[in-house]
């Protein structure tokens, strides 16, 4: 298939390696305007290593598309669109994946023609330079349709499982998307603001911190029609801190390299559904505040 992938950070281009080691053709849609991007990749099992040049920022490559995946970050997502729609054909199924929530109304709006699909992923990358990227840890991604179009694209899931298994259709992409999330309220922050690994979370210390952000996801996933409990999420999250003890969270490697974060479409996606079912979320209110003023003085 001709896959364009908009956006190769760390998720992006575990995905584009991941695409093209498939025998997909893969084109690159950057903000930088070189014409061609060479990546190392280099799997879970780190003999398996791989190099690939692709071309990027081709509108006829484009326009013939099979598929658009956008990996930006959740800020970045209507930029991103905007750069891309003077080429993209209406036909062409676009699925967007990033952590957090909350962009899917604006993309709906910028792409109302389009199969829209959500794919969110618990698979873990990391750049080790602005041309290598590695796996380094595997978890299930989901894959659902936001509009009736995207409903006709499940097969999508099959090819994303083929290239990074596990992937598996969801006909509810939200759910997963709440049960990611929930994670990502509770390691992401905290391991920002005290710049450890994911793996320093199971220490007593933060369990008292984690209980709380997990009771208040838990009555918001409820009051939104996921019903869950506070221990049922703090089950999970451990399992994750320990799965990935030795990894360091999106959010930790975006403050350590003072980039912007992606608070608001995780902690703060979240504060925002809790003010529409009027609940109280102080510990998550308490997070979003100290990483907004990390951001605020990286200087
Ligand atoms: O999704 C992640 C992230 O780093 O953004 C977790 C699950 C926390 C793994 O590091």
């Amino acid at each position: 298939m001709n896959i364009t992938l908009v956006g190769a950070g760390a998720i992006g281009s575990l995905w584009a390696g991941a695409l093209a080691r498939q025998g997909h053709t893969v084109h690159l849609w950057r903000r930088q305007t070189d014409s061609t991007y060479t990546l190392n990749w280099q799997g879970i099992d780190t003999t398996n290593l791989d190099a690939f040049t692709f071309c990027c920022n081709q509108p006829d490559q484009l326009s013939r598309s099979d598929i658009v995946l956008i990996t930006v970050k959740a800020f970045q997502v209507s930029e991103a669109i905007k750069s891309i729609a003077p080429w993209l054909d209406a036909s062409t199924p676009v699925i967007v994946m990033h952590n957090g929530m909350g962009t899917e109304n604006e993309v709906l709006q910028l792409l109302p023609d389009n199969p829209v699909l959500y794919a969110t992923t618990s698979q873990a990358a990391l750049r080790v330079d602005s041309h290598s990227v590695r796996h380094t840890g595997s978890g299930p991604t989901w894959l659902g349709a936001v509009n009736a179009a995207g409903n006709q694209w499940q097969a999508l899931a099959g090819m994303l499982d083929t290239a990074l298994a596990p992937c598996q259709w969801h006909d509810d992409i939200h759910y997963p998307q709440w049960q990611k999330l929930a994670i990502n309220c509770a390691i992401n922050p905290l391991t920002a603001i005290h710049q450890c690994r994911n793996g320093d979370l199971a220490a007593p210390d933060f369990s008292a911190e984690l209980t709380a952000v997990c009771r208040e996801v838990a009555a918001v996933m409820t009051a939104v029609g996921y019903t869950t409990s506070a221990d049922a999420l703090w089950q999970r999250t451990l399992t994750v801190i320990k799965a990935t003890a030795a990894n360091c969270s999106s959010m930790q490697q975006d403050v350590a390299n003072r980039r912007p974060t992606e608070i608001d479409a995780i902690t703060g996606f979240l504060i925002e559904q809790a003010h529409h079912f009027q609940l109280a979320t102080p510990a998550n209110v308490a997070l979003w505040q100290q990483i907004k003023h990390l951001e605020q003085n990286y200087g």
